[in-house]
């Protein structure tokens, strides 16, 4: 290694010339702006070196649909995530559980929990959620899917499903706080189940929808990560439908980046 280090230090530095006209002095401090430049480079290297961790990534596109799946954890890992959050995950109850359709409260089809950054709100199907602090498994899954992606994230919307009957209607994370540059990063835990996107100009009664474009469906496994990248949730609705034949629990977390205005 250290040779290495001389080699490219003496590729980038001084020449024999230098050598000759530059003070003892002068030639230890190129020497240490060199071997500082050099550290910076390894280090970048390193990161790249993260990013480019063999996730086989698999592209999924449409028109104005832009996504990426892979297989971020091992079955093992998978499987000891899903138990931490099982044990690490508060779930709201009562009033918190509710959400606002047409004015009414209603009771959500799952369970769920908002975690963040110290104070950060997020609005959504009409109710404001505060995060709670990162557990230690929710702040290892975010930084595996940083180290992934490249992307950071300031806080997470944990669903647990119990079973297929548990769903999530069609949606788009479209929220005026979310940063629309960031892609939402879905880790799905648990139970497979499947995934649909819909275009919203294809949306509407059956017998006559708008335009046609076919749905993407996708079964989203234990362990994997989907990133949403933009614009995708401008054009694309997405939602989990009930599957009676699945009758184990699975927990999804989607990491979201909230633009700073979104604090309190
Ligand atoms: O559970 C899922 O995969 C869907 C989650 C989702 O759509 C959301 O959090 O907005």
């Amino acid at each position: 290694m250290e040779k290495f280090v001389n080699q490219r230090l003496s590729k980038h530095c001084c020449s024999s010339d230098d050598a000759k006209t530059t003070s003892p002095r002068k030639r230890v401090k190129l020497l240490e702006d060199e071997r500082m430049k050099w550290e910076e480079e390894e280090e970048e290297d390193e990161a790249l070196a993260e990013f480019s961790h063999p996730v086989p990534w698999q592209k999924i596109e449409s028109e104005g649909l832009d996504c990426d799946y892979a297989l971020l954890f091992s079955k093992e890992e998978a499987d000891r995530l899903f138990q931490q959050l099982e044990e690490e995950v508060v779930y709201a109850t009562g009033e918190e559980a509710k959400v606002h359709v047409f004015g009414k409260l209603h009771n959500i089809p799952r369970k769920q929990a908002t975690y963040g950054d110290a104070g950060l709100n997020y609005t959504y199907s009409g109710v404001t959620r505060s995060a709670y602090p990162w557990t230690p498994t929710l702040e290892s899954i975010r930084n595996a899917v940083t180290k992934a992606t490249g992307q950071t994230f300031n806080f997470v919307l944990v669903n647990r499903y119990k079973d297929g009957q548990d769903h999530m209607g069609e949606h788009r994370d479209d929220e005026k706080e979310l940063d629309p540059l960031c892609p939402i990063a879905s880790v799905s835990l648990g139970a497979a189940r499947d995934f649909i996107f819909r275009h919203r100009d294809a949306r509407g009664k059956q017998s006559q929808p708008r335009r046609q474009i076919e749905p993407v469906r996708l079964e989203l496994a234990h362990g994997s990560l989907l990133l949403m990248n933009p614009p995708t949730n401008t054009f694309w609705y997405h939602g989990l439908p009930v599957r009676k034949k699945v009758l184990v629990p699975r927990v999804n977390l989607t990491f979201r980046r909230i633009a700073q205005d979104g604090k309190k």
